[in-house]
């Protein structure tokens, strides 16, 4: 049994092209997921064409790594999560570790990237940077999911008090 206090925020994950192609390091980001108490909200294998991928980053647009993170997302399968826990954009980010992979390795071992990054761009995984991103990028991967009835249904869930899950 596992029990939350607050309404639980959501978050955006991926599990970026060079962790998927792996199936031991897929596993064990997924594992990180689990150990950590996220709720599982949706989730989905997808594929992005380079617009996809263009569209995704464009904020980077004109950086020197751009052409190549935008090659690299499109090149192979990902996994996308919508997470949900108490502070879920906050906890899988600290989970993730920094984006550099020295840095990551040197200052972060135990994080997804520290432990499993390969380079600055190959680092595995994604997540949303604040609740707004995660609004936006849940959006770009689950159009048909409804942030709004989330979020007010959480709302209603906690005006009486915490609420139990049962851990399968
Ligand atoms: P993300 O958006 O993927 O969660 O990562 P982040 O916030 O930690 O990093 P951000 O600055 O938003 O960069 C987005 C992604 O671009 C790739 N990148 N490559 N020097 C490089 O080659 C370089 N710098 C960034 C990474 O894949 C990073 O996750
Ligand atoms: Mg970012």
């Amino acid at each position: 049994m596992f029990c939350w206090t607050r309404p639980l925020q959501l978050t955006l994950a991926l599990i970026k092209p060079d962790a998927l192609a792996h199936p031991i390091i897929f596993e064990a980001v997924h594992k990180k997921i689990l150990e950590n108490n996220f709720l599982i909200v949706r989730s989905k294998e997808l594929y992005w064409g380079s617009t996809d991928s263009q569209k995704f980053y464009c904020e980077h647009s004109g950086r020197f790594f751009y052409q190549r993170l935008v090659e690299f997302m499109s090149s192979g399968p990902m996994q996308a999560y919508i997470l949900a826990h108490e502070d879920a954009v906050q906890l899988w980010r600290s989970l993730m570790g920094p984006t550099k992979v020295f840095r990551a390795r040197l200052m972060a071992p135990g994080t997804v990237r520290g432990d499993l990054g390969l380079t600055d761009t190959r680092n595995t995984t994604h997540g949303s940077d604040s609740k707004e991103s995660a609004c936006r990028e849940i959006a770009f991967f689950f159009p048909e999911f409804s942030l709004n009835y989330w979020y007010q249904e959480q709302e209603i869930l906690y005006r009486t008090g915490p609420v139990y899950y049962d851990e399968e």
